[in-house]
Order: C-alpha cells, then structure tokens, then sequence
C-alpha cells in the first residue's frame, strides 16, 4: 500500500517475514524512500535483519552490508572512507540498527564514528527492547515496561531506569542533526531522515517503531499507538540542528493527553492497571513526562 504523499518507489519488498503490525518493516520503508536509490545500507544484527534475508533471499533492493550485532558504524566508517578513495561521495551510507545495537552493545562504535565525524546517517528503528532474541531490555526500553530480564511481579515494576537520553548523548558529540521521530507521523519522519542524509557529517534519527509481540499490542493498531506516544509526550518529536532544539509535537504541555491513554493499550504495561491501578507510578511516570517537555521547551525559549 502507497504511503500518502511520499515517494511511490519501494526499496524494501513485500514478502519479508517480519510480523503483522511491525513498525519496524515500516520505518524501513520510510528510510529506503527518503534515502533512494543512491545509497548502501548498513544493518547489524536484529529483527530487520533476520525477518529481510533469510539465506537465499533478501527483501532488500538496495546494496546492503550485514556486519556483527555491535558495529554497524564501524563498517559504515570503513564504507564511507572506502567511497572517499574511489571519489564517488555522493552516495548516502546509512545505518538502520535496532536499539540494543544503538544504544548498548554497539554504543562504542557509535560514539567513535560520531567523533571522527564521518559523513553517514545512523537511523536507530526504536522498538524499545532486544526483539528478536526474546524482548530483554535495552538502554532503550522504557520505564515500568516488563520485559523478559524486567518482569513485573509483586517485587517489580518492571524496568525500573528511565529510557537512555542518546539524542542529547549524540548532539553532545558535535553532530549537525540529530532528532526523534515516530512511524505515527510519517510525513515529518521522512523529512527529518532526508535532511539527516542531506547534512554533512554524522547525523542521527530515533525512530520510534511499534513492536505488537514485544509490546503486546493489537497489530491493527502500531500507528496509533505509535502517535500516542508522541501526543502523550512519552515521546516528543524534536530536532537539534547546529546545536539548537527544535520541539515538533506536543508544542505545549496543555495539548499533551495524559499517559493512562498510551499505557493502557499495551500488555507490557498491563501490570499497573491490573490486578489494581498502580496511581503512585502512572502520576510519576505522568509528571516526568512533563518535565522532559518542559525542559525541551525551554531549551527552544532560550535559543539553545
Ligand atoms: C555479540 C552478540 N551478542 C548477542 C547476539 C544475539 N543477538 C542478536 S540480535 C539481538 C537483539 C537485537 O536487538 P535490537 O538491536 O533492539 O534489534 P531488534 O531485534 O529489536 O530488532 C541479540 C541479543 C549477537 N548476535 N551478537
Ligand atoms: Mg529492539
């Protein structure tokens, strides 16, 4: 099915094997459109990887490099310098990782081709915990969601850290463009992923992507969701461009809905509305959320 208003071409083919209502497959469709046909795809291990190519098939139609599960951006290094000898810097090098290979074990290599500031964009497709191998936590998953390594129970809330900040650990490393996105709001999704790939230097996107098995959510609804967790300022779209935030949506924290509306839609946080409703974390998790906007929105106030 067409995506309204974007590109009609797809790089990424139907007969992939990634499950009804995955975001991911979705976010895939979106790089590949933003980026075209003048690029080489880098992807470590993961389900995008696992569900694409399947030996001896892949769904890919664009040059694509599989490496280990932690150093996508080393190979994209190696690619990008490759492509500088033979003179041919025209061609976008992207990244497309799950977020336990972003924001954890390939974190190192992350932080290392983001100082040496080669010319690539790292798109993290966020589903928020390890997928493919069974939904461990990552740096990524969010507070109070149960995972298989953070299960709640009578002794637990399930994840009890807040989700890592790395758009603001990545802007710190001097990066032209960095933002979030969200497979909810595909039009500004795709244009954050073309400006990425239109900056110089190495640039970032988090996009969030719906996972129904891992999140326990009903496969019809992974967009809505997905623009939940932006409506409810879980998770805010903004930008940091030369070191200045941009704050996309909510704009205001009157417009935000409350949480109760994203959380109660997902298994994985089924335990704090039953056997009873947990008020003391939906309130901790509800005035945290509005202090991370609040903070992005003065950060826009302050020109900073
Ligand atoms: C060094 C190493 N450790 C562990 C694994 C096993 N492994 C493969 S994919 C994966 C999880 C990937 O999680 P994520 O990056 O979030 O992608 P997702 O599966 O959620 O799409 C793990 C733990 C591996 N392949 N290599
Ligand atoms: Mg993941």
């Amino acid at each position: 099915m067409a995506i309204l208003g974007l590109p009609e071409e797809e790089y990424f083919s139907y007969g992939h094997r990634a499950c009804a209502g995955c975001g991911a497959a979705l976010a895939v469709r979106l790089i590949t459109k933003a980026a075209g046909r003048n690029s080489i795809i880098v992807e470590p291990t993961g389900c995008i990887e696992v569900v694409s190519t399947p030996y001896p098939e892949t769904a890919w139609k664009l040059p694509w490099v599989h490496g280990a599960f932690e150093n996508a951006a080393s190979i994209a290094s190696g690619v990008t310098s490759a492509l500088k000898h033979l003179g041919k810097e025209d061609v976008n090098v992207i990244v497309i990782a799950g977020d336990g290979a972003t924001y954890d074990i390939g974190f190192g290599h992350l932080s290392g081709a983001f100082e040496r500031g080669h010319n690539f964009t790292y798109i993290c497709y966020d589903n928020e915990a390890y997928m493919n191998t069974g939904i461990q936590r990552s740096g990524a998953t969010p507070y109070a969601a149960s995972t298989t390594t953070t299960p709640s129970g009578k002794e637990s809330i399930g994840k009890q850290e807040w989700k890592k900040d790395l758009v603001h650990i990545l802007a710190a490393h001097g990066s032209r463009y960095v933002a979030t996105a969200s497979i909810g709001y595909q039009i500004d999704a795709y244009k954050k992923i073309k400006r990425a790939i239109e900056t110089k230097g190495p640039t970032f996107v988090n996009l969030l992507a719906t996972c129904p098995t891992g999140w326990r959510t009903d496969i019809s609804k992974s967009i809505e969701i997905a623009k939940l967790a932006v409506d409810t300022g879980v998770f805010p779209l903004y930008e940091i461009v030369d070191g200045r935030h941009i704050v996309n949506r909510p704009k205001s924290i009157e417009e935000l809905k409350p949480v109760e509306e994203y959380l109660r839609m997902q298994g994985r946080y089924r335990h704090l509305f039953r056997p009873e409703r947990n008020e003391e974390a939906i309130n901790f998790i509800q005035q945290r959320v509005k202090e991370n906007l609040r903070s992005l929105l003065e950060h826009v106030e302050k020109g900073l």
